[in-house]
């Protein structure tokens, strides 16, 4: 590794474009993730030396940090400062945050891809006009995809969103919260269950695992600031691929 406080000059800043500074500031140090400048645990400078350094403000390099730690490409430990985030084989899910597939892939360095299985306009079932707070004959767009990171498939994936939310089903394109997003219904909270199941056959199969492996089951229902749900998915997670990890602090909150 080089001494991180190289990294952060305002050349390498100048580099990043002309965007907004502090999407400059996260491309900066993503690529020093990708080019091995930073590796994992490594400490970054405080955000005043970073700050100094760049002579940029400190509200700029915290929104920077902020970002990047929500993505999980780095974590803030407290009263220490901030470290690149480690990377093992399996992804982990921090559960105190509402983050899409995509994203958390992004996050990891890894490239998503989908195959699509279904994406129709379609009646729903009893259970998602229930937890989706249907009117009588409202109509469900269905969205299922196996999910791969790498090309390797990760998890299957019915997520149900009220029709009347989006333009059509091909308003979304490989990220159903982008999509949402754009539509300016991007969920805020969401509620989500975890259980262990065996897969199928047939989830085995297109996960590419033997019949019976062991998966994580989720269920998250999503929520819009006034309440209503926006989301009702039922995801089958590769149980060898994929950690979900919580933070507990004794005040009770996650953060
Ligand atoms: C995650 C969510 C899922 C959401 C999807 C959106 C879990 C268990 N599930 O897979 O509810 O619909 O992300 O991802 O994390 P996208 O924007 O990449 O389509």
């Amino acid at each position: 590794m080089s001494e991180p406080a190289a990294i952060f000059t305002a050349e390498a800043l100048a580099g990043g474009g002309t965007g907004p500074l502090y999407l400059r500031l996260k491309s900066l140090i993503r690529g020093a993730i990708d080019k091995g400048a930073l590796t994992a645990q490594d400490a970054l400078p405080s955000e005043r030396e970073i700050a100094s350094q760049l002579d940029i403000s400190r509200v700029t390099v915290r929104k920077a940090l902020t970002e990047l730690v929500d993505e999980g490409v780095l974590t803030q430990k407290r009263g220490s400062g901030t470290y690149v985030t480690g990377q093992g084989q399996r992804v982990e899910q921090r559960l105190s945050r509402l983050t899409s597939f995509t994203e958390d892939m992004l996050a990891r360095g890894l490239m998503p891809s989908v195959k699509w299985l279904q994406k129709t306009v379609a009646s729903p079932s009893p259970d998602e006009a229930m937890v989706l707070a249907l009117s009588p004959n409202e109509r469900v767009i269905r969205l299922r995809r196996l999910r791969m990171a790498d090309g390797r498939p990760m998890a299957l994936e019915l997520a149900v969103v009220p029709a009347r939310m989006l333009a059509s089903p091909d308003a979304v394109g490989s990220s159903l919260y982008e999509a949402l997003q754009t539509a300016g219904i991007r969920p805020v909270r969401a509620m989500q269950r975890l259980s262990a199941e065996s897969l199928s056959a047939e989830d085995a199969e297109a996960l590419s695992v033997p019949a019976g492996s062991p998966a994580l089951y989720i269920e998250r229902i999503s929520y819009l600031a006034d309440g209503r749900a926006v989301e009702f998915t039922k995801s089958h997670y590769r149980g060898d691929a994929y950690d979900f990890v919580v933070e507990l602090t004794t005040s009770g909150e996650t953060e």
